[in-house]
């Protein structure tokens, strides 16, 4: 630099050179000084170098899965999964907020797809407010008729019979159509949708639900890398004026089809005497688990069985227990996991962790306020599987 300023050297041309040099440079120094949104490189070259960044940063990453002590290089291997979420157009907000939820805690960092779900078309304005809460893409299905609305085979008389019953009970959603064609859909359609039949594993969300602490791992590649085929946060017990002749109907499949129960089976979990059901279940509005699993011939036999009855009409039949039976009948228990670390909320109840994985997951609920060991809570029962 000394050589080229030495005045020996300054032809014209260098002299005009530096002029602009340092004009470009006092001009930088003005901008940066007075505006706030100066970039003196341009976004499109920011946001390449960001990804790379981004990319080195996952593929060193090695993450820390608290609950069991073990570290997954999760990140490196993706798995074959997408988030699902069935909801209507009226259900805008909670969407929303579920959806930032989920993307702040985990899925920034993951960009694992969403597929949204309505049997009605969304509306424009709808996708585009889910559309600025993920930089994932975003897909919104149509649901088939045939796979939502209530069949023709359905004695509508008794169906009708059946929802007075229930209201005349004071049974949440105990008259309403909408909700017995909604669990329906949730036990034996929607990883038939055609959205997602790509994608073997799915994480299960509705709107108005919180997840309360980072999740600094991958779930999805957790489960698979450990075979597990589904997994919870919250188990609870069944109101069991929804399910009247269900477990009837269960104990006559497992008779039919005896091939069908795994013998490392999680039974104990839904029995106390090896005969009663005890009304446990995983509540499934959290899920993260293997369609696959759903779309075998097991699962695929049992629903058809189930809903050969008639009793997601008839009755209340929730996908909750449906879900829940088969999982703990149809696969090993040591396949079922609980997501201690993943602290949740759905209205009412919720899961909070405690102790260091409360505060390496930087959770916003109180440890105290949980429904683990709840009277009504069937943890505990789940735990004793493997003690
Ligand atoms: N498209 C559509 N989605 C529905 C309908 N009914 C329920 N859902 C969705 O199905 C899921 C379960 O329904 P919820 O109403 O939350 O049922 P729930 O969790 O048993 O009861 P809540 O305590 O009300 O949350 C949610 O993701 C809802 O958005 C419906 O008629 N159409
Ligand atoms: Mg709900």
């Amino acid at each position: 630099m000394a050589a080229l300023l030495s005045p020996s050297l300054m032809t014209p041309a260098r002299r005009f050179v530096l002029a602009i040099l340092v004009i470009v440079l006092c001009l930088h120094f003005m901008l940066s000084l007075f505006l706030n949104d100066y970039h003196p490189i341009p976004p499109a070259i920011n946001s390449i170098t960001n990804s790379l960044s981004l990319v080195h940063e996952k593929n060193s990453t090695l993450d820390y899965h608290s609950s069991h002590n073990i570290f997954l290089n999760s990140t490196t291997t993706r798995a074959n999964a997408t988030f699902v979420l069935l909801c209507r157009n009226t259900d805008i907000n909670g969407v929303v907020s579920s959806i930032q939820s989920v993307e702040d805690r985990f899925n920034k960092n993951y960009n694992y797809p969403w597929v949204l779900l309505n049997e009605e078309p969304f509306t424009d304005e709808f996708k585009e407010r889910v559309n600025i809460m993920t930089r994932s893409p975003v897909s919104f299905g149509l649901i088939p008729k045939e796979h939502w609305f209530q069949p023709d085979w359905i004695d509508e008389g008794r169906a009708r019979a059946g929802r007075e019953k229930m209201m005349s009970q004071g049974i949440i959603y105990g008259g309403s159509v909408p909700y017995r064609n909604m669990c329906r859909f949730n036990s034996g359609f929607f990883f038939h949708h055609e959205l997602l039949q790509p994608y073997r594993y799915y994480w299960r969300v509705e709107p108005d639900v919180k997840f309360f602490c980072d999740i600094p791992y991958d779930p999805f590649t957790y489960m698979q890398e450990h075979d597990k085929i589904y997994s919870f946060t919250i188990a609870l017990v069944e109101w069991e004026a929804t399910i009247p002749t269900f477990w009837k109907t269960v104990k006559e499949f497992m008779k039919e089809y005896p091939q069908y129960v795994d013998s490392h089976n999680a039974k104990d979990f839904l029995t106390d005497n090896g005969d009663n059901y005890n009304l446990c279940h995983f509540w499934s509005n959290f899920e993260i688990a293997d369609m696959d699993f759903w779309r075998g011939e097991a699962y695929q036999t049992f629903f058809n069985y189930l809903d050969s009855k008639g009793g997601f009409y008839y009755e209340r039949w929730g996908d909750a227990p449906v879900h829940s039976i088969a999982a703990a009948l149809f696969a090993r228990r040591d396949q079922i996991h609980f997501f201690r670390d993943i602290g949740y909320r759905h209205e009412s109840l919720q899961h909070c962790p405690s102790g260091d994985i409360w505060k390496d997951g930087r959770c916003s609920c109180d440890p105290n306020d949980t429904f683990d060991y709840h009277i009504n809570s069937c943890l505990g029962r789940y735990e004793r599987l493997f003690t």
